[in-house]
């Protein structure tokens, strides 16, 4: 058996992620799960901690090939990656990174509200072509202060955004699992009835099964004409044929999107709308918020295998 503990797992980790990783704790490195059987026996034999980065499915099968694996800590505060039923009946830790990226997510939330609504797509090629000198001017556009926006889940990230759009004096309407302290906030028991009353509806659940398809075609229809789409949760919690088919026919006005079913291959179709504004998930993607990311599951790993506390765990 090797004396490595650490295994770190993920192509996503950028150099440095690694090697700060690397320079707490001896560590081995796989591209992803999928690749946890190329390494030597002997070397998985010893290990007990995994920093997983990434969104490829991490199951049980994967988790038995390491004998002595104690905690998966996850870069991010969205683990739907990681089957945690399976991990928990192995008596294995998951962890993840909440808190400390609730405000850049929010910030890009509100940023994709007013890039879609005020077309600065367009309003950047405009300036920047030279066309503004040519022909002029754009389109109106459209008032973001002061109009109604429902919030998919109001948990860290959508209480943060909430908090943010109230200081642009809009109307704050949600859906969670139960209603909250929220004076001056409506409160809607499905996601339906809060499309049918807003122009906005910005998703900010969690991932994994139980949220897959949650705002459905009938809620993309009650958003209506109007309605704008902010998703910087995850691809899979709308139904993404149903909102291509409402962005196409136009019977909803547009969508800022940072996830998709399918990434990084967005479907052929996200290519030809002009009512959409795209980022490729980067959402927790400033320099800030990824070393306190890494710092946090850095700090996980270390509780233990120093046999302290887990921080921020999951189950
Ligand atoms: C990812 C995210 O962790 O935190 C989350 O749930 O989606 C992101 O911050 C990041 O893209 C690294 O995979």
């Amino acid at each position: 058996m090797s004396d490595t503990q650490l295994l770190i797992c993920g192509t996503a980790f950028t150099q440095e992620e690694r090697d700060r990783l690397g320079a707490a704790h001896p560590a081995l490195f796989v591209g992803g799960p999928d690749e946890m059987g190329s390494l030597d026996e002997g070397l998985r034999a010893g290990i007990r901690a995994v920093a997983f980065k990434g969104h490829t499915p991490f199951g049980g099968e994967a988790m038995d090939l390491l004998p002595q694996l104690g905690v998966i800590a996850n870069f991010g505060v969205g683990y739907d990656a990681i089957d945690v039923t399976a991990a928990s009946a192995r008596n294995i830790k998951v962890t993840n990174t909440p808190d400390v990226l609730s405000d850049d997510v929010a910030d890009l939330a509100v940023a994709l509200m007013l890039a879609q609504a005020r077309t600065m797509i367009l309003g950047h090629a405009q300036a920047a072509s030279g066309r503004w000198a040519t022909e002029g001017a754009i389109p109106l556009n459209r008032k973001v202060s002061g109009s109604t926006v429902g919030i998919v889940g109001l948990g860290r990230i959508g209480r943060e955004i909430a908090d943010r759009l109230a200081a642009f004096k809009m109307d704050i309407h949600y859906t969670s699992r139960s209603e909250k302290e929220t004076p001056g906030w409506t409160y809607h028991g499905d996601v339906v009835s809060l499309a049918k009353a807003v122009d906005f509806l910005v998703i900010a659940l969690v991932g994994g099964p139980e949220t897959k398809g949650h705002v459905s075609r009938e809620a993309i229809e009650a958003l209506g004409p109007r309605g704008v789409v902010v998703n910087i949760s995850r691809g899979s919690t709308i139904d993404e044929g149903a909102l291509l088919d409402a962005l196409e026919a136009r019977t909803i006005a547009g969508a800022g999107l940072d996830v998709f079913e399918n990434e990084p291959n967005l479907d052929p179709r996200f290519q030809k709308l002009d009512n959409v504004v795209l980022q490729p998930h980067q959402g927790s993607g400033t320099v800030e918020t990824r070393t306190d990311m890494a710092v946090l599951q850095l700090d996980n790993v270390s509780a233990f295998l120093a046999g302290r506390d887990l921080l921020t765990p999951v189950n």
